[in-house]
C-alpha cells in the first residue's frame, strides 16, 4: 500500500470499525447466511471472524509495545471458525466488538512515540514486523474481507 502518514494509518484502521458494519447493514438472514461455494464463509462468518482477528490483534499489539521483540501467537482461522461456532453467533455483538476494539486501539495509537511504530514482534513465518505492519496489515485485511462480502452478495443476488 501506499505509505500513509501515522495520522492517516490510525485514522483508516479506526475507519474500518463503521465500514463493516456499513457493509453488512440491512441484510437479511438468508444473505448473511449465504455460501457463494460449500468451503467459503458466510458473511456472517467474515464478520465474526473480523471481531476474533481484532481481539488476537488487540493484544497484539499491547504486547509489541510492551515487550522487546514478543514471539506473536498465529491462530487458525478456519479452526476458530468451526469450533467457536461463528454463525450461531450474535451478529449485532460482533460488529459492536469490532468497532469497540478498534477504537481503543487507535486511542492507544494516537499517543504513542513516532519511534514506537517500528516496535517489531516477532512471526514463526514472516520473522519481525513492525507495528506500522502489523496496524497496515489489518487495514488490508478488512478491505480484503469487504471485497469478499460483496463477492458473497452479488452471488446471492444473482441466483
Ligand atoms: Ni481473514
Amino acid at each position: 500500500m501506499t505509505q500513509l502518514s501515522k495520522e492517516q494509518l490510525v485514522a483508516t484502521y479506526k475507519a474500518g470499525g463503521e465500514a463493516l458494519a456499513q457493509a453488512v447493514q440491512g441484510l437479511s438472514e438468508a444473505e448473511l447466511l449465504h455460501h457463494r461455494l460449500p468451503e467459503k464463509w458466510s458473511i456472517k462468518q467474515i464478520a465474526v471472524h473480523l471481531a476474533d482477528a481484532e481481539l488476537a490483534v488487540s493484544f497484539r499489539v499491547r504486547n509489541i509495545l510492551s515487550e522487546k521483540a514478543p514471539a506473536i501467537q498465529p491462530f487458525e482461522q478456519d479452526n476458530w471458525t468451526d469450533s467457536l461456532n461463528y454463525e450461531a453467533l450474535d451478529l449485532a455483538a460482533a460488529l459492536e466488538r469490532f468497532r469497540l476494539l478498534r477504537a481503543a486501539n487507535s486511542e492507544l495509537l494516537e499517543q504513542i512515540k513516532d519511534e514506537a511504530w517500528e516496535r517489531t514482534g516477532a512471526h514463526p513465518e514472516n520473522g519481525l514486523i513492525t507495528l506500522a505492519q502489523v496496524i497496515a496489515g489489518q487495514i488490508n485485511h478488512l478491505q480484503g474481507h469487504l471485497d469478499q462480502i460483496q463477492t458473497a452478495l452479488t452471488d446471492y443476488r444473482s441466483r
